[in-house]
């Protein structure tokens, strides 16, 4: 019999889902209207569960599968899985880890890019017909601020941290960043205090783990970064104070912002649909073909070693 899995974040690769439903009885939590009826029907013959990075799985729903052996999570954070509480019951969790560095540094480096030189501004500026109409041609889209040469202050030097670095440090950036400690083998300006390194920043780009970094980037943050200064979040929303954020943006206290993650996926504060000064991306910073391939074949390949009784590369909870 083939063991049983509960899907709780769709996968859109569809080789990945042939593959999953070839080997496992998969049951698609996430699309079931009455999740609470659909655990009491199937909970107790889960072996494996597959998730999002972003969905992870509560406590309240793993003690609901007395069976479970393995959290296979398709994404790099493990933020939303209770990892004490896996470890205690020897639930193996896994994540994607090293799959999709490349793509949330590309990602960061071209909100920062798009943001400060207001691409998005200048193609509804080209889509809505005005080019042609004004005398002045640009007139209505202020000047850019260039991105070559920024001052860039990462927040978490670990993968994604040190990818965006390289990437920015081609472009002529000088870069520093916190971290919870100074890090012996990067070339960068470790900065201890977060207020400190928004000071000394054009921009900051937050690549942290959001555990136990909520709301680290709060009003007096984003007033040390100031109103030249810009907000790049590919990591978690949580990480930021969102009320001090929209009032910061609100305000002309920082010059923008480039954001990827919201505290209340899929709800954004509203306030930002209209302002001209950020932009905004669904969650997207893993979401190529290859990237997710990648995570799809690492999601297989984790639940294959848990059921074979071995350790899975990019395990967590070891
Ligand atoms: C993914 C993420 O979009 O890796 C993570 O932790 O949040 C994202 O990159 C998500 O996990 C896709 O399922």
């Amino acid at each position: 019999m083939k063991p049983e899995i509960l899907q709780l974040s769709p996968i859109l690769i569809a080789s990945v889902r042939e593959k999953l439903a070839a080997t496992y009885t998969v049951r698609p939590y996430y699309e079931q209207a009455d999740k609470a009826a659909y655990l009491r029907e199937h909970g107790a013959n889960i072996r494996g569960v597959v998730t999002g990075g972003h969905t992870g799985i509560t406590r309240e729903v793993m003690a609901q599968l007395p069976k479970l052996e393995v959290v296979a999570v398709n994404g790099v954070g493990t933020d939303a899985v209770d990892l004490a509480y896996a470890r205690d019951r020897g639930i193996v969790v896994s994540a994607t880890i090293g799959a999709l560095t490349e793509d949330v540094a590309d990602l960061a480096i071209g909100l920062l890019i798009a943001n400060c030189r207001g691409l998005c501004t200048a193609d509804r500026f080209v889509r809505a017909d005005l080019w042609h109409q004004s005398k002045t041609p640009l007139a209505p889209i202020p000047l850019a601020r260039q991105f070559s040469g920024m001052r860039i202050g990462i927040v978490g030097m670990g993968r994604v941290g040190r990818a965006v670095a390289v990437r920015a440090a081609a472009f002529g950036c000088p870069i520093s960043y916190t971290d919870l400690q100074a890090m012996a083998d990067v070339p960068y300006s470790f900065v201890a205090d977060l207020v400190e390194l928004a000071r000394q920043s054009d921009a900051l780009i937050l690549a942290a783990a959001a555990d136990k970094a909520e709301g680290i980037i709060d009003a007096k943050v984003l007033d040390a970064l100031g109103d030249q200064g810009y907000l790049i979040n590919v990591a978690r929303g949580r990480l930021v104070n969102e009320p001090d954020l929209v009032a910061a943006l609100q305000q002309g206290r920082i010059a923008g912002a480039g954001l990827d993650v919201f505290v209340d996926e899929p709800r954004v504060p509203e306030a930002l649909y209209s302002m001209e000064n950020v932009v905004l991306q669904p969650h997207r910073a893993s979401a190529t073909e290859q990237t997710r391939t990648r995570m799809g074949e690492m999601v297989l390949a984790s639940l294959a070693a848990a059921f074979a009784g071995q350790q899975p590369v990019g395990c967590v909870t070891a």
